[in-house]
């Protein structure tokens, strides 16, 4: 098989908008998959790669990890997937055979993670170029372009039933929120929870904490743009510290009779991220940070509030193994377990995708996709 055309948003450099430009892709080599994208999402992971913030953050490369396609070819030995299989790509791979993937404790698997992180294929090189030069992966996927390579052990088969125009947002926002809610904190009946941050995770988280029966929902936010989608999906209560002169967590503590049980932290701010420890009731709350923060970034709290039985976790794709149980979840969907229709506030071709980015900053969607 010959280089292919295809075309891409290019992240050429930090803090510019993205380039929309045909670029070289190579066929997949052994264990690797070439993935025509049928749609992505925009997450903010994006965003803040984009802004230069990410420590692992590379330049030039083709972003986006939420996307959903179909394959169009397969790689030598590669056995589990064949041309017309829909698939989901991940950004934490599943090989079943690593350590992490044993231990029974964790969906991060390490097997080609080293190179991800360095925007390469597992063995070490590039399928994108531009005039002969290479542009990188990012998190393994790169669905922002119309065609992309992924190892085989990055991508969940599922069926072709699922519209991948919504599904897509499995690939990152909806998973991750719905898998806090149910693998990491392992939220019960009858739980009290605080959701900081409404887009696309904090949302999810509700979806989640819905699905677990919590009794109550404190949805936080400083945009509340963002409260009447909250509540539509299950919100009991949506606050905005700046209504108050005393900090957040002082208040859920008051309106909780001590704390939550749960809170999620889905912004990426470390001072968000105490405040959702704070929240949490003395003894056994637990608050777990989902958003990703800046290069430098710290976290702080006194220890007494861990000495007095708080607990602070961290979650990564929801804890989902992506292979095995990424397909599990879609069938969840078909079934009509949960919606995506409300994520989706806008849809466009890959040409206005700067326009997605400036909607998330200004806080006017949750999810775009874009569809090519
Ligand atoms: P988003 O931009 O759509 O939503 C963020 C929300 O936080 C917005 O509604 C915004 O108004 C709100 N917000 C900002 N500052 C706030 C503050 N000080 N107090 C209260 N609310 C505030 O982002 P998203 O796509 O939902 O992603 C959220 C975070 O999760 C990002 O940091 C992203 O990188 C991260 N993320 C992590 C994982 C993971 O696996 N751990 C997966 C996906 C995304
Ligand atoms: N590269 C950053 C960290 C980025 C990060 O935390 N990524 C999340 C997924 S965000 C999806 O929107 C994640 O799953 N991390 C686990 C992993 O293995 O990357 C940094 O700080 O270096
Ligand atoms: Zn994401
Ligand atoms: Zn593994």
């Amino acid at each position: 098989m010959d280089m292919i055309k295809t075309r891409a948003a290019v992240a050429w450099e930090a803090g510019k908008p993205l380039s929309i430009e045909e670029v070289d892709l190579m066929p997949p080599q052994k264990g690797e998959v070439l993935v025509r994208i049928v749609a992505t999402g925009v997450c903010h992971t994006d965003a803040f790669t984009l802004s230069g913030d990410d420590p692992e953050g590379i330049f030039p490369a083709i972003l986006g990890h939420e996307g959903g396609g179909i394959v169009e070819a397969v790689g030598e030995g590669v056995t589990s997937l064949a041309v017309g299989d829909h698939v989901i790509p991940l950004y934490t791979a599943e090989c079943g055979e690593c350590k992490f993937c044993k231990s029974g404790k964790t969906n991060l698997c390490q097997a080609v993670r080293a190179t991800q992180g360095k925007g390469l294929m597992p063995d070490g090189t590039t399928r994108f170029f531009k005039d002969g030069k290479p542009i990188f992966h990012y998190m393994g996927c790169s669905t922002f372009a119309e065609h992309t390579v992924v190892p085989e052990i990055s991508l969940a088969k599922i069926s072709k039933a699922a519209p991948l125009e919504k599904v897509c947002l499995l690939g990152c926002g909806v998973t991750t929120g719905m898998g806090a809610v149910k693998n990491t904190a392992k939220v019960q009946e009858g739980d009290t929870v605080a959701v900081f941050g409404l887009g696309g995770i904090g949302l999810a988280v509700i979806i989640g904490a819905v699905m677990a029966k919590a009794s109550r929902i404190i949805a936080i936010d400083i945009n509340e743009d963002k409260f009447d989608i909250a509540k539509k999906l299950g919100a009991t209560d949506v606050i905005n510290p700046n209504d108050y002169d005393k900090p957040i967590q002082d208040v859920i503590v008051e309106m909780t009779d001590g704390g939550v049980d749960y809170s999620f932290e889905c912004i990426g701010n470390v001072k968000v991220m105490r405040s959702a420890l704070e929240c949490c009731h003395k003894g056994w709350g637990e608050s777990v940070i989902i958003g990703v923060a800046g290069a430098g970034q710290e976290i702080s709290t006194r220890p007494f509030q861990l000495v007095t039985g708080r607990v602070w976790k961290g979650s990564a794709f929801g804890g989902v193994k992506g292979r095995s149980q990424l397909p599990g979840i879609v069938e969840q969907y078909l079934n009509g377990e949960f919606e995506l229709d409300t994520f989706i506030t806008h849809t466009m071709g890959l040409e206005d995708i700067n326009h997605a980015f400036d909607l998330m900053h200004e806080g006017k969607s949750i999810r775009s996709v874009i569809l090519y």
